[in-house]
């Protein structure tokens, strides 16, 4: 399997590095946009240095209760940074949003991969993908960040979850998205319970059976918290392992904060992998 945008292809065949760049005002201490811009650079810089295949730029917080932002105030956190990685770097980037216009901006300056944790499911985003004719990944969320932590429920975790994405996958189709364009995701941690995150870590290979690549994104996220008592930067260990689970049941994009430690697993997966 790979995924394409024009002529530059992504070979999927091995599980490839999705480094998280966040570009909300509180993930960057200095105040002022252009030290904003200079941090985001050196940061992706080192992510491209320690063997990240895509860059995720994210302007919209969507974290358990954060705040909607604007269009205008979304598209002046984004757009500046892809510009100036564009103008360094031929790096796979992935813009992180829920809104057709900063797409839509987002691919007209460089962008490769439309990454929406709605699916495409807000205003005109089904049809500005299609136009954008880019690799999208359709995300599952029970519920809106807003309130999705509030009582996640399911009946069964994973066939809701193939029957939700088999709803967006008509959706998609419908509006003329090519099936080589599709990614899925499960979405951990967006409206789910910890059990029903430790079920998805459990049962992630059935989600193979849509036949898409698969995307896995565990990244320090709050299920480690529940289990080990960790402080969001000391969850390096546990969110390793959650990759390299997901990675051995398929996945085929993994999405990180920590780029070389994950990069360094998947060599020795790989290795393992071809061993005789
Ligand atoms: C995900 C995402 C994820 C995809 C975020 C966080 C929250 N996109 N964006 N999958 N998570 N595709 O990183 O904790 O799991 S933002």
């Amino acid at each position: 399997m790979n995924i394409s945008h024009g002529s530059k292809i992504l070979d999927l065949s091995t599980p490839k590095v999705m480094g998280i760049l966040n570009v909300t005002p509180d993930s960057f201490s200095d105040g002022g946009r252009f030290n904003q811009l200079e941090s985001a650079m050196k940061q992706v810089q080192k992510m491209i240095v320690d063997g990240a295949d895509i860059i995720d730029i994210g302007g919209e917080s969507t974290r358990p209760g954060a705040a909607l932002v604007t269009e205008d105030e979304e598209l002046s956190r984004v757009i500046p940074i892809i510009e100036a990685i564009r103008r360094e770097s031929d790096v796979w980037i992935s813009i992180d949003t829920s809104k057709a216009k900063i797409m839509q901006e987002a691919v007209n300056v460089g962008a490769d991969l439309i990454n929406d944790v709605r699916a495409l499911s807000q205003d005109n985003a089904l049809a500005v993908a299609a136009k954008c004719d880019v690799p999208v990944c359709l995300m599952h969320m029970q519920g809106q960040p807003k309130n999705m932590q509030q009582s996640p429920s399911y009946q069964n975790l994973v066939t809701e979850i193939k029957a939700f994405f088999d709803e967006r996958l008509i959706a998609c189709r419908n509006a003329g998205i090519k099936e080589k364009n599709i990614i899925v995701d499960p979405g951990f941690g967006f409206g789910k319970t910890m059990d029903n995150n430790f079920s998805l870590l459990k049962h992630f290979n059935d989600f193979s059976t849509l036949g898409y690549p698969l995307l896995a994104g565990l990244s320090r996220k709050s299920m480690f918290d529940h289990l080990l008592g960790l402080k969001v930067n000391d969850r390096l260990a546990p969110s390793l392992t959650g990759a390299l689970l997901c990675a051995q049941q398929g996945a085929s994009i993994i999405r990180v904060h920590d780029v070389k430690e994950t990069a360094d697993m998947l060599k020795i997966l790989n290795t393992v992998t071809q061993a005789h």
